[in-house]
């Protein structure tokens, strides 16, 4: 079995960060293990929240993995709080990594042009720094346009696609994947560089009319399931688009009680489908 690292905070009430990963890669078939930065009452977009840092533990946790000879085959960052976390998770990459483990970086900072309450521009840089060490990261348009210093537009062509890609690719990650793009009219999804083949991918699905909160988790949380499974970047792009279109859809029946993030749950069992069918084609 797959083993993968995932490092994010626990936002007990939301649906983002681990109680999404955890869940969505365990029924993936990979055993997960997590390192939570944090410990909030809800994610940063509610008022009031509340936050138990968890920093100081980050090192005495994964020198005991260290003792204990854990290895993984790929780790997998999310929502981190502070620039002096992103250096010590990068010191935990760096400890952990072989030649053939798989890193996996959402920046997960900022959406709508906008960095979340907790950020400002200096954390971005600091994420960029994470980017660098990536085999992939996945930020959206408005955290690469951060990172990268190239403008955010919400109205865009593919060639400004390919230049945010490749600017992510000029920072340092083997494969960016850019989320949230509209390549046309009706339709959304991502796309990527892979700088070592120098060729671009990308996959589009049919738009849903409506936005919700954790999307962005669900996405990375498969994609980095699909990459460490071995299914390759294009049916990782797909299967991740997919099911997040899914689980959109999912909510929409569900009219009364949308606002605090996707029914991802009642859409499991079509990733575990989607997934049979792209290990074992007909
Ligand atoms: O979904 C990203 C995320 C994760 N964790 C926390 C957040 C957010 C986005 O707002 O606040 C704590």
């Amino acid at each position: 079995m797959k083993r993968i690292l995932t490092i994010q905070d626990i936002s007990c009430f939301g649906k983002c960060s681990l109680t999404v990963a955890l869940p969505l890669l365990s029924s993936m078939g990979v055993e997960t293990v997590i390192l939570p930065t944090a410990v909030l009452s809800t994610h940063t977009l509610f008022k009031g929240f509340t936050c138990k840092d968890l920093s100081d533990q980050l090192t005495p946790i994964t020198d005991h993995w260290k003792q204990e000879g854990i290895t993984f085959d790929a780790i997998y960052t999310g929502y981190l709080g502070t620039e002096e976390e992103i250096d010590t998770v990068i010191g935990i990459i760096e400890a952990f990594r072989n030649e053939n483990t798989l890193v996996i970086v959402d920046p997960a900072m900022g959406d709508n042009g906008k960095l979340y309450p907790a950020f400002n521009e200096h954390y971005a840089r600091k994420n960029a720094s994470l980017c660098a060490i990536a085999d992939i990261s996945d930020p959206n348009l408005t955290e690469a346009a951060f990172m990268t210093g190239l403008p955010y537009r919400e109205d865009y062509s593919e060639s400004y696609i390919r230049e945010m890609l490749l600017a992510l690719a000029g920072i340092g990650t083997k494969t960016p994947i850019l989320t949230g793009v509209s390549l046309s009219e009706g339709k959304t999804g991502a796309m990527g560089y892979d700088s070592e083949n120098k060729t671009f991918f990308s996959y589009q699905n049919d738009r849903i009319p409506a936005a919700y909160h954790g999307t962005g988790d669900i996405f990375s949380s498969v994609l980095a399931g699909a990459f460490v499974l071995g299914l390759g970047r294009e049916n990782a792009i797909r299967i991740a688009a997919d099911f997040t279109a899914h689980t959109i859809a999912e909510t929409l029946k569900d009219p009364a009680d949308p606002w605090y993030g996707v029914n991802f749950e009642t859409a499991i069992p079509s990733l575990l489908k989607s997934l049979q069918s792209l290990r074992e084609p007909e």
